[in-house]
């Protein structure tokens, strides 16, 4: 899953994908290049982010979604249901929604009207504050058991479970060391029984254990470690910014494992 942020303030590639062409282009370029999909966000989920209007996330991926429909597969990430529905409208397949359809009461309802598929998110506290100190007693069960909750209040509000995947939310309430374990114990994931989505992508836990504890965000190199690893253990979808070069570090994962 290719990332392409139309934000001035994405925590990696803010400003970058702004102008609607360049989003288009980078969203081709990351198709061209293996992504199965492409992300498309109007709102950063950044540490301390505010979140933006209603008007403002659709002016921003509306544009960018009608001139890929039936081009470029791509999913929506927002956590608005009308940014939800109208994506859908225009062509996305997949709803990525970080608040696992908490943020809003209308999301599960919109997602189940559509064949969309939905990926839900683990996220301790909300993007503004959540980095303040994150508190886990065992963090993969603890998010395991959220993830399960979810689960059964999409599938309770008529989303399909064979459309629902599920995602434990790497840096959304989590310190350096429970990112990690997340990836180190993916199987907790895995028993739900539902493909297992990771995002750990330019993230600034891979910065921080390369020594950097001030670090805002990660290396390339950084990045497909923890995408490597995270397929090994089981991880189908890996949310990415830098598309090639995960797609030939996976395949040669992939060349390895025998898949
Ligand atoms: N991470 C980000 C945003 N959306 N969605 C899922 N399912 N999983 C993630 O790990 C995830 C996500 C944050 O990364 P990015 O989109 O690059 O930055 P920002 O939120 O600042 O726009």
């Amino acid at each position: 899953m290719g990332v392409v942020n139309v934000t001035p303030d994405s925590f990696s590639d803010g400003g970058v994908h702004l102008d609607p062409d360049r989003a288009v282009a980078a969203a081709h370029e990351m198709a061209a290049a293996g992504a199965a999909i492409v992300d498309v966000g109007g709102e950063s989920t950044r540490p301390g982010s505010d979140g933006v209007s209603l008007d403002e996330e659709l002016a921003r991926v509306l544009p960018v979604l009608e001139r890929l429909a039936g081009r470029v597969p791509v999913s929506i990430d927002t956590a608005k249901p009308e940014v939800a529905r109208r994506a859908v409208e225009a062509g996305a397949e997949l709803v990525n929604d970080v608040t696992a359809l908490r943020g809003h009461p209308d999301m599960a309802e919109v997602v189940a009207g559509t064949d969309a598929y939905v990926c839900l998110m683990h996220m301790q506290g909300e993007p503004r504050t959540m980095q303040v100190s994150p508190r886990y007693d065992d963090v993969a069960s603890e998010v395991a058991a959220f993830l399960e909750e979810r689960l059964a209040v999409a599938v309770a509000a008529g989303i399909r479970e064979e459309r629902i995947c599920l995602d434990p939310g790497i840096g959304f309430g989590k310190t350096v060391e429970q990112n990690f374990e997340l990836i180190r114990r993916l199987d907790v994931l895995l028993a739900l029984g539902r493909p297992v989505a990771i995002g750990f992508s330019r993230k600034s836990s891979l910065g921080r254990i390369l020594g950097d504890p001030e670090a805002r965000t990660g290396p390339l190199s950084a990045s497909l470690a923890a995408a490597v690893t995270a397929y090994e253990r089981g991880a189908t979808i890996l949310r990415v910014h830098d598309v090639r070069a995960h797609v030939e570090a996976l395949t040669v994962a992939r060349a390895v494992v025998g898949a």
